[in-house]
């Protein structure tokens, strides 16, 4: 089979709480994580465009659901992130509402959660853990800027932060910095994107099989009606 790949990506708009979200489309990834964890990097890096996302801006300042469209086929969303303790009490409010919203829309078709490879998980990592669990949507975990560590230490440090989260033990090591883990997480949103693309397919198809049993039903009928007429 071909291997997937990102070869195009643009910026579609930024949704604020309360405004429309864009047309959906059968897959939808979602990048959640702390604010300065590596979102907006993780997005450039896999799209080779360093100014899609914008970085390092004052953290806890993304206010808004970014959207972006890959490969013409899917979009990939850059969240507000959380824990930026400057924050006033209504800011917060403001954040949980438009994430409570967004998750609770049936649109995030897949989550990548995610945790810097350094640090233990915040209790407001484990918060939105629990949320997504809660949620019931598809997450994988992504432990940020592996650069940061030795090398032969990034797997188990990568799986160790999945463990503290609460979740099986398994992250996928990255770093926007030098690419590490590019080519995996690549690989698996190929995946996500696969098995998005046939849901969706084989919902289209089940519509279909209960629209023609309808129709046929509902001839069946008629002709019932006709015979008992005459
Ligand atoms: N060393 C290193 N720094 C990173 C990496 N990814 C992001 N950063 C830095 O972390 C800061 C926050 O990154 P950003 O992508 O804006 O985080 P966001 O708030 O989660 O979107 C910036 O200064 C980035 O340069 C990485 O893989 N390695
Ligand atoms: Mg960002």
């Amino acid at each position: 089979m071909k291997q997937f790949a990102i070869n195009q990506a643009k910026f579609v708009t930024s949704v604020g709480q309360g405004q429309t979200y864009p047309a959906p489309l059968a897959c939808e990834i979602a990048v959640v994580g702390r604010s300065n964890v590596g979102k907006s990097s993780l997005i450039n890096c896999l799209t080779n465009n360093g100014k899609l996302a914008k970085t390092s801006q004052t953290p806890g300042k993304t206010r808004l659901v970014n959207y972006f469209l890959l490969n013409n086929a899917f979009y990939l969303v850059d969240l507000p992130g959380y824990g930026f303790a400057k924050r006033s009490k209504d800011e917060q409010t403001e954040w949980g509402n438009l994430i409570g919203s967004y998750m609770s829309s049936g649109r995030p078709k897949h989550l990548l959660l995610l945790v810097d490879i350094r640090h233990e998980p915040s209790p407001e990592d484990r918060e939105m853990f629990r949320w997504t669990l809660h949620a019931g949507v598809p997450f994988t975990i992504v432990a940020t800027k592996a650069d940061k560590i030795g090398k032969s230490q990034r797997v188990v440090a990568a799986n160790k932060a999945a463990k503290l989260l609460g979740a099986p033990a398994f992250a996928i090591p990255f770093s926007a910095e030098e690419k590490i883990g590019k080519d995996a997480l690549i690989e698996r949103i190929g995946q996500i994107f696969a098995d998005a693309e046939g849901q969706a397919q084989r919902a289209a198809e089940q519509e279909l099989l209960f629209a023609s049993a309808e129709l046929a039903f509902a001839e069946a009928e008629a002709q019932e009606n006709d015979e008992t007429d005459e």
